[in-house]
C-alpha cells in the first residue's frame, strides 16, 4: 500500500505489539517508532497499541516524557488510532488505576466491569467476539457505505470500559454491551479508537486498519450521512471454538504437533528381536502449518502448549518463539502459548555466549519469560504446574505475595493475558467428609468403582506425571483471587477420547469463578461442542485430537453451532 505519509507506532514495551506490525505489514506498511516526544509531534498518522494496565501505560508515558506532546498530538486532529488500553486512556481516569490521570482527551472515567449492577453474574474479562452497535457513518467501516453490509465480530478483551451513559454520545461512533453499553469504538474527528483488538479480528479487523492507513486523514461531510445501524438489539458475546496445538519435539529432534490419550503422547510400544521399542512421539503435523489452517477454517483462538516444558526452558526453547513469531505473520486471531512460564534457573553458561562461570546459575522471573513469549507474538500465556504451586502457597498462607508467575505477569499486562491450564484428574470418595482437606466435591452421576456417589477432582502437574491433593474447586478460585483472567480447564480422563467433555466438571468449575472457562479434553462430534455450552455455560470449548486428524473441521463445528442458535464467530 502508497501512503502519502509515514506511520508512527507508540511502544512504550508493554506489550504485543508484533500482531500489529504484522497487521501493518499485511498492508504493506513498514512504521516507524516513536524514540522521542519529538517523533510524537512530528508523526502525520500515529497509533497507539495499548496492552497492560491503565497506570503502568500512564506511568511509562509520563517517565519517557511523552504524555504532553501526546496531548498536542490529538489536539491537532491529526489521524490517531488507539487500541484497546489506546482508548481507556484517551479519557481522564481509570477505576483501574484511582489517582492517574488519563491524557484527558475525551471526557469520563474508565469503569471497572466487576461492579458493573447486573441481574445475572457477569463474567470478567469480558473476553471474545461481540459486535458493535454503530452510531452513525464512518470512513473507518466501510468507504461510503451508509448502510452495514454486515453487523462483524470483533475480538474483545478488558476488564475496565467507559459506560455508554457517562460519554460524550458526539464521541461515541459504536456500542457493545457487556452488562450496560459501554463505548467501543470512538471517533472525533480523524481520531479514533477501539476497545477491540482489530490486529486480532480477523479479517474485519484487518479492514478497519486498512481504512485508517489508507482514508485518513480525511474532510469531515459537510452534513450528516444518512447511516442504518443493522445491530439494532443486544450484541451477544459469542462462545469461542478453540484449537489447541500440543507440542514438543519428537526423537528426530524435529517440532512437531502431539497428540496424548491421556496425556501419552507416544504410539505403542513393539516388540523387536525380543526388545521392547518404544513408540514415536505421535506426529500430528508442522505447528505454524496447523495454526494457520486453523485460522482459515474459522478458530477462534490458537493455543500451543510445549509440553516438555517441565523439563526445558523456554527461554531456550528458539523453535517454540519462532513458531509463534511466523504463525503471528499470518493469524490474526488470539494467540495463547503455555509451557514453562515460571521463575527458571538455568546453569549461568547455559544461559549466555560469553560463558558464564562454571557453577553459576540464572534466574529469570517468569515475567521475563512470559515477556519473551509476548514478544515473539503471544497475546496470552497459560500457567500450569506452577499455578497449582502458587494457589497451595496463596491457600495456606491466605496472603498474596506479589511475587507470583501470576500476580507480575497479571501486573505487567493485565489479567486477560494470564490463563491458568488445569489438569485434573477425577477422584471418588463415598462422602465429602472422605475427600482430603474436605475440600469441594459433587454428587456424581457416575459413580466411582466401589458405588462411590462423590467426587472430585485432582490437580495434576507436570503434563499429569504428579498428581497432588489439591482440588480444582479450590484453585481456580485461588488463581482468580492471585489475578489470573481466564481458565482453561483440561481434563486427563477425557483427553483424547472424543467420548465427550466432562460436564459435571466444568459446570462447576464454571460455577467456582467470574473468569471465562475454556472447556477442553475430549471433544468427539460437532454435537459436544452444542452440548457443553447448554450444559455448562462455558465461554469457550477447545479442541485437539479431532481437528489434527481431520475427524472434524472447525467451520463444521460452526455451521452446527449456529444451527443450534449458539451465538458463534460464523460467516457460512
Ligand atoms: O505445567 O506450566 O509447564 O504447562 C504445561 C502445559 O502442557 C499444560 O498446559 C499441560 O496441560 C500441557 N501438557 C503437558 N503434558 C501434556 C501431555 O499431553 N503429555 N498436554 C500436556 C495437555 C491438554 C490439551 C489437550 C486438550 C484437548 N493437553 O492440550 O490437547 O485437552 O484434547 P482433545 O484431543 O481430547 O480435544 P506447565
Amino acid at each position: 500500500m502508497e501512503l502519502p505519509e509515514p506511520v508512527t507506532v507508540l511502544d512504550y514495551g508493554a506489550g504485543n505489539i508484533r500482531s500489529l506490525l504484522n497487521a501493518l505489514k499485511k498492508h504493506g506498511v513498514e512504521p516507524r517508532f516513536v524514540k522521542s516526544a519529538a517523533d510524537i509531534a512530528q508523526a502525520s498518522k500515529l497509533i497507539f497499541p495499548g496492552v497492560g494496565a491503565f497506570g503502568q501505560s500512564m506511568n511509562a508515558l509520563e517517565k519517557m516524557g511523552y504524555t504532553e506532546a501526546l496531548r498536542a498530538y490529538l489536539k491537532s486532529n491529526r489521524p490517531f488510532l488507539g487500541i484497546c488500553l489506546g482508548l481507556q486512556t484517551l479519557y481522564e481516569g481509570s477505576e483501574e488505576s484511582p489517582g492517574v490521570a488519563g491524557l484527558g482527551a475525551f471526557s469520563g472515567v474508565v469503569r471497572d466491569l466487576n461492579n458493573v449492577k447486573v441481574d445475572e453474574p457477569l463474567t470478567v474479562p469480558h473476553m471474545g467476539w461481540n459486535e458493535i452497535r454503530r452510531q452513525r457513518a464512518s470512513k473507518l467501516f466501510a468507504a461510503g457505505d451508509q448502510t452495514e453490509s454486515t453487523s462483524g465480530r470483533y475480538y474483545f478483551t478488558h476488564s475496565f470500559a467507559i459506560p455508554a451513559a457517562e460519554a460524550d454520545a458526539t464521541d461515541v461512533l459504536a456500542t457493545t454491551d457487556h452488562g450496560v453499553p459501554f463505548v467501543s469504538v470512538v471517533q472525533r474527528g480523524n481520531i479514533v479508537a477501539t476497545q477491540f483488538h482489530p490486529e486480532k479480528s480477523g479479517e474485519a479487523g484487518l479492514d478497519l486498519i486498512r481504512r485508517f492507513l489508507q482514508d485518513f486523514p480525511y474532510p469531515e461531510p459537510s452534513s450528516p450521512v444518512p447511516f442504518q445501524c443493522l445491530v439494532q438489539g443486544p450484541t451477544v458475546l459469542a462462545r469461542r471454538v478453540i484449537a489447541c496445538l500440543d507440542v514438543r519435539s519428537n526423537d528426530a529432534g524435529d517440532l512437531v504437533v502431539t497428540k496424548g490419550e491421556q496425556y501419552d503422547v507416544r504410539e505403542r510400544a513393539t516388540e523387536e528381536n525380543g526388545a521392547t521399542k518404544r513408540g514415536e512421539v505421535r506426529n500430528l503435523g508442522k505447528p505454524v502449518d496447523l495454526a494457520r489452517r486453523y485460522f482459515q477454517e474459522g478458530a477462534d483462538e490458537v493455543v500451543f502448549l510445549n509440553i516438555t516444558s517441565f523439563r526445558d526452558s523456554p527461554l531456550h526453547d528458539q523453535p517454540m518463539l519462532d513458531v509463534l513469531r511466523r504463525t503471528s505473520e499470518h493469524v490474526f486471531v488470539p494467540l495463547c502459548v503455555g509451557g514453562g512460564i515460571r521463575d527458571i534457573t538455568v546453569p549461568a553458561a547455559a544461559s549466555s555466549t560469553d560463558g558464564g562461570a562454571a557453577g553459576d546459575s540464572i534466574t529469570y522471573p517468569a515475567v521475563e519469560v512470559a515477556g519473551e513469549y509476548f514478544r515473539s507474538g503471544a497475546d496470552k500465556v497459560s500457567i500450569g504446574s506452577d499455578a497449582v504451586r502458587a494457589a497451595v502457597e496463596y491457600m495456606q498462607s491466605g496472603a498474596k505475595t506479589g511475587k507470583t508467575a501470576i500476580e507480575t505477569i497479571a501486573e505487567v499486562y493485565g489479567s486477560q493475558a494470564v490463563v491458568i491450564s488445569v489438569d485434573p484428574k477425577r477422584a471418588y470418595a463415598q462422602s465429602p467428609a472422605d475427600v482430603p482437606g474436605k475440600q469441594h466435591c459433587i454428587e456424581t452421576k457416575y459413580p466411582g468403582p466401589d458405588g462411590e456417589m462423590y467426587c472430585w477432582y485432582q490437580c495434576t502437574t507436570a503434563g499429569g506425571r504428579v498428581t497432588t491433593d489439591v482440588g480444582a474447586w479450590e484453585m481456580v478460585r485461588a488463581c482468580e483471587a492471585l489475578g489470573a483472567g481466564e481458565i482453561m480447564l483440561n481434563c486427563i480422563n477425557r483427553d483424547g477420547t472424543n467420548a465427550g467433555y466432562d460436564l459435571e466438571l466444568i459446570a462447576d468449575i464454571k460455577s467456582a469463578v467470574r473468569i471465562p472457562v475454556i472447556a477442553s479434553s475430549g471433544a468427539g462430534c460437532p454435537e459436544h461442542f452444542s452440548e457443553v455450552f447448554a450444559a455448562t455455560g462455558c465461554d469457550a470449548a477447545l479442541a485437539a485430537g479431532i481437528f489434527h486428524r481431520k475427524e472434524v473441521p472447525i467451520g463444521a463445528v460452526k455451521e452446527h453451532l449456529n444451527v443450534k442458535e449458539v451465538t458463534v464467530r460464523y460467516n457460512p
